[in-house]
């Protein structure tokens, strides 16, 4: 948990009284994946999408818990997120009104962890206020992009040839960064022969903690590819072994599991464990954590970019919104909807243009129109939680 005042600190966006959040219901909906998605720690080919709703003020504001239903990403998973937010989170925003996204923060800040099931809650929040008040996210949070660069997340693939194809289909539809997974094994092999057929592309890796500071030599053979970063190459928790890799290789590192956090993100830079940052809405417990991580990079010159969680619309509709800060430099892995999903829950789905951008909407709130019906027929569990 961070200190208190790294929470006080946030920007509070006031709505004209202190709302009461008088019901939050969170639910599961299974949507099928288009293909399967493999990384260092597993493969998977559906989604159980956790969204969550609040209500108050006559409108409803929609967010998404972006765990898996196994703990390999992060110890988060679907069940554990469903116990916090029924158990302890969601009574304590229930009834008494809270004023603002700040005070919200602090009355979960108690409960140790579980980011993801208060990122959850925050961005449910943060929806109802801005549909509320009759503004887009981006507008809320200060968003000053009105369209969002964007690149692609390659799982993992059965062959070099899959792997090929792929990394010329989605650069034909415009997606403005390659990232490759990486594991011992696929790696330097697979990395040479993309940036061979692809000499100038932007071109990262992520290996999701796959690798040791005991292959420090190996990763220093990704030098000679001009990467634009690997990402979280070590262990998910550490910060001390990233400075130790960072000051022996070239390419930038970028940290996404070891991120929980302004105070992470903090430590971090001070260490030289990275030089850019994935901001996940999710990992960091929602827009109080990553609105101020954006603003510590922002003055300090880090670039950073949105990750992905292969979230449904819902949670891509916040990531848009997040991505649309001035700090945002870099593509986010903000793909379009059918790059994992034949159908999306939301209207319309999130598309990618030629030029490898998606536009932030305008309209108030997440700004696409939520399919309640399509929702409803997909969800296997729903919980209503109300007041005491
Ligand atoms: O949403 O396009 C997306 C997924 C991007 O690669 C992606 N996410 O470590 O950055 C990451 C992974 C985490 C999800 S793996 C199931
Ligand atoms: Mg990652």
């Amino acid at each position: 948990m961070q200190p208190q005042s790294e929470v006080l600190n946030q920007p509070s966006y006031a709505v004209p009284d202190r709302l009461a959040i008088e019901k939050v219901e969170i639910r599961t909906v299974r949507l099928p994946l288009v293909e399967p998605f493999e990384t260092s720690f597993g493969s998977i080919d559906s989604r159980l999408i956790f969204l969550v709703s609040v209500q108050g003020g006559g409108q409803t504001g929609w967010g998404e818990v972006v765990a898996a239903e196994e703990p390999l990403y992060s110890y988060e998973t679907v069940g554990t997120a469903l116990h916090v937010i029924r158990d302890y989170l969601a009574p304590a925003i229930l009834g008494e009104p809270v004023s603002d996204i700040a005070e919200l923060a602090r009355r979960l800040a108690p409960f140790r962890g579980h980011n993801m099931a208060k990122a959850g809650l925050e961005l449910a929040y943060m929806d109802l206020i801005a549909r509320l008040k009759g503004e887009s996210l981006s507008q809320l949070i200060g968003g000053t992009r009105d369209r969002i660069p964007v690149g692609v997340s390659l799982g993992i693939q059965p062959s070099l040839e899959h792997l090929l194809e792929r990394v010329d289909r989605y650069l034909g539809l415009g997606y403005q960064r390659i990232k490759l997974k990486i594991k011992p094994g696929w790696d330097i092999g697979i990395v040479s022969e993309v940036r061979r057929r692809h000499p100038d592309i932007l071109l990262s890796v992520d290996a999701n903690c796959a690798y040791t500071l005991a292959d420090v030599d190996h990763l220093k053979s990704l030098d000679e590819f001009g990467l634009l970063m690997i990402e979280q190459p070590l262990e998910h928790d550490d910060l001390i072994d990233h400075a130790q890799l960072q000051a022996k290789i070239a390419t930038s590192i970028c940290l996404d599991e070891s991120i929980t956090g302004i105070g992470r993100a903090r430590q971090a830079l001070e260490l030289g464990s990275c030089r850019i940052i994935n901001i996940k809405i999710g990992r960091v417990g929602g827009y109080s954590q990553a609105l101020g991580i954006h603003d510590l990079c922002y003055a300090k010159g880090i670039p950073v970019w949105c990750g992905g969680m292969l979230e449904s619309g819902i949670g891509r509709a916040h990531n848009i919104a997040l991505a649309s800060l001035p700090g945002f430099v870099l593509p986010g892995d903000i793909s379009a909807s059918s790059r994992y999903f034949a159908r999306d829950l939301i209207v319309p789905e999130v598309t990618v243009s030629a030029d490898g951008t998606v536009a932030a909407p305008r309209a108030p709130g997440l700004g696409f129109d939520v399919n309640l019906d399509y929702i409803i027929a997909r969800t296997e569990t729903l919980l209503r939680l109300e007041p005491h």
